[in-house]
């Protein structure tokens, strides 16, 4: 056409050629039984977190119930929670430790 006038053909939609993956949460559950001081040394050996934060977590999770240590694509958490469970089962501790898809 010579004008454009009433043209609905624009396109100003774009579709992502490659769609972001979904992350996933890996959450620390509290228990009565795992000493504080292991779940902060699990939290700096296997998340790289600093002494001073991983016991802000650790006293998150005794108090709140639980709490998320990080996200991490699929895999990465998958590792993450199955390093935490054999290290916690290794040393007769009922910790658990699972992950969630981010919303
Ligand atoms: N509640 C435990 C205690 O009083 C400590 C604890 C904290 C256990 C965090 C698990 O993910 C946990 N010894």
């Amino acid at each position: 056409p010579s004008e454009n006038d009433g043209d609905t053909s624009v396109i100003t939609d774009t579709k992502p050629k490659t769609a972001k993956p979904p992350m996933y949460k890996v959450l620390l559950l509290n228990d009565d039984y795992t000493p504080m001081e292991f779940v902060v040394h699990v939290l700096e050996r296997f998340f790289q977190i600093g002494h001073a934060q991983a016991v802000e977590i650790m006293l998150t999770v005794h108090k709140k119930g639980m709490a998320v240590v990080g996200v991490f694509s699929h895999e990465i958490a998958e590792t993450k929670v199955a390093q935490v469970m054999d290290f916690a089962r290794r040393n007769q501790h009922p910790l658990q430790c699972t992950m969630e898809k981010e919303d």
